[in-house]
């Protein structure tokens, strides 16, 4: 009697095994799609709330201020690039990893794709921007992410099971491809498409602006010593520096543009650029400096600003007795505060809307931001402008104070060598220092230089077309072969000595004097 044969049935059955790469790539597409849509899906709803920048920006708010510094002393003006890279490269390593433990089960692929949304979905819900609008991006990401994933993860399991006896399957693995590169192209597409509808906006070219009511003063003469190595006294706007907190600038329109002024007034007002544009316009020079800028630092440029003085604005709105400061905030969430003793007192204050003679170039505030002689940028130059609230000094607390800066924001008189560079060889014998020195709305009355620790001798001063912007020196040396030392101090107009006193740019301002070593040969 024949015993059936029966082949034992293996101890465990071997789930399916889809071939490592491949559901590491379909890790890598079903994330990359839902990046991408939520591009899309924030372009046209809800410009800031793309999934990506909020997570950026949430990481920016989070971010200690010794990490902040440390971020811009590595990185420089280019840390928020580093960031968006840095972001890059940890969601495509995490990403990768999680394809790989998928090889059998798509679980762990499931739980990255939505553990990144819920990510995005907590940066987005905790921005200061934060309305219902923005759920759109984020809940379209996730819906994606979880719709892709198990459609390739799928595909390259059918792949697997049916290469398991050995022979390769082609037509499995052309449906996978296909797949992918269909993927891949309709999330680069998605991206491409959400960041160009993003940078639309008005573009600051086609706006016009009415000439000043008085006319412009004429250009300056003698006001710099470009031929012995200063600046020029005013910057050209696409040398301007950059300061600010925004991943992505806000690319506004004219037409929705509007600045609300409420708080401790007797009547609110909202203006629509049109109207902001009609009023009277005033044009001057100001020297913009950020409190960020360490001795001998570069974040300082000198701008010809056209815009509507700050008090006019406050006026149509009737600042209420009792009030003390502006709190202003920019359509991307940012805010300062401003004392209104600076804002009043007639001081070229203004809301500008041009600069040098154009619409105010999009990185620095299209279509109006706000200039105050004096200040740091941090406690008044508020770009994309949106909202003026009129306040106490107890009723608000600014963005930066948040995070240990000071409340008020003077800017500190200061000084600059920029000719010899620090390090430079200079011809043994006649050389000229130049430089520049600021105490804007005070003005500068000398500049004087140190050599090798000896006496002051006072630079020659440039001439001074107002006291908000600064000021150019230059000073002939005689330095005999060898090192030495060059250092410089200011003193402005209310007599003030520019102090040794070393301080870091945290909480007010850095101090000290700016000094290079240079060698004679
Ligand atoms: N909306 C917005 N405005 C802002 C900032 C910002 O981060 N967001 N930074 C401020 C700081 S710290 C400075 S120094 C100035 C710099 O202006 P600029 O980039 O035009 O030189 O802008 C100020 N206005
Ligand atoms: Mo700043």
């Amino acid at each position: 009697m024949a015993t059936p044969t029966v082949s034992p049935p293996p101890a465990s059955a071997p789930a399916p095994q889809a071939p490592r790469p491949r559901t590491a790539l379909a890790a890598v597409l079903a994330v990359g799609s839902a990046l991408g849509i939520g591009e899309l899906v924030a372009a046209l709803v809800s410009p800031a709330s793309s999934p990506f920048l909020a997570v950026g920006q949430a990481a920016i708010r989070l971010t200690p201020e010794w990490l902040k510094e440390t971020a811009i002393a590595w990185f420089g003006v280019y840390d928020k690039v580093a960031l968006l890279v840095g972001m890059s490269v940890v969601i495509l390593a995490i990403t990768v990893v999680a394809g790989l433990a998928s090889g059998r089960d798509e679980r762990p692929g499931l739980v990255l794709v939505v553990a990144m949304g819920l990510l995005a979905l907590v940066a987005t819900v905790t921005s200061p921007t934060f309305g219902l609008l923005d759920l759109a991006a984020p809940t379209a990401a996730i819906l994606v992410g979880i719709g892709v994933w198990p459609l390739l993860h799928g595909l390259a399991l059918a792949d697997g099971r049916a290469a398991a006896p050995g022979a390769p399957s082609p037509t499995h693995r052309r449906r996978f491809l296909t797949a992918a590169v269909l993927t891949a192209l309709g999330a680069v597409a998605a991206g491409v498409a959400g960041r160009a509808v993003a940078s639309s906006g008005t573009s600051p070219g086609s706006v016009a602006l009415p000439p000043p009511a008085t006319p412009p003063a004429p250009p300056p003469v003698g006001a710099d010593f470009v031929a012995d190595g200063t600046p020029t006294w005013l910057t050209p706007a696409a040398d301007f520096y950059r300061i600010d907190t925004a991943l992505s600038v806000p690319r506004l329109s004219t037409a929705s543009w509007s600045l609300r002024i409420h708080g401790m007034v007797d009547r609110e007002v909202t203006l629509s650029f049109d109207q902001l544009r009609s009023m009277r316009l005033i044009e001057a020079p100001v020297t913009l400096t950020c409190v960020s800028n360490e001795v001998g630092g570069t974040l300082i440029s000198n701008g010809q600003w056209l815009g509507v003085p700050v008090r006019d604005v406050l006026a149509l709105a009737g600042v209420r007795p009792g009030a003390e400061q502006i709190a202003s905030t920019s359509s991307d969430g940012w805010n300062c505060n401003t004392p209104l003793g600076p804002l009043t007192d007639g001081r070229d204050a203004m809301l500008a809307i041009g600069l040098d003679g154009a619409p105010l170039p999009v990185e620095h505030g299209f279509p109006v931001r706000m200039v105050v002689p004096g200040l740091y940028g941090y406690v008044s130059a508020c770009k994309w402008i949106t909202d003026i609230e009129v306040t106490t000094f107890d009723g608000f607390t600014s963005y930066w104070e948040q995070r240990g800066w000071g409340r008020f924001g003077p800017v500190k008189t200061q000084s600059r060598i920029d000719v010899p560079r620090d390090a430079a060889t200079v011809p043994a014998g006649r050389t000229v220092a130049a430089g520049v020195a600021w105490a804007q709305h005070t003005g500068i009355d000398a500049v004087e230089v140190s050599t090798d620790g000896g006496p002051w001798q006072r630079a020659e001063l440039a001439a001074e077309p107002t006291v908000d912007s600064w000021r150019m020196w230059r000073l002939p040396l005689t330095l005999a072969p060898g090192s030495h030392r060059l250092q410089v101090r200011a003193v402005d107009r209310s007599g003030y000595v520019q102090t040794s006193q070393e301080a870091l740019s945290i909480p007010d301002g850095a101090t000290g004097w700016h000094t290079v070593l240079v060698t004679a040969v």
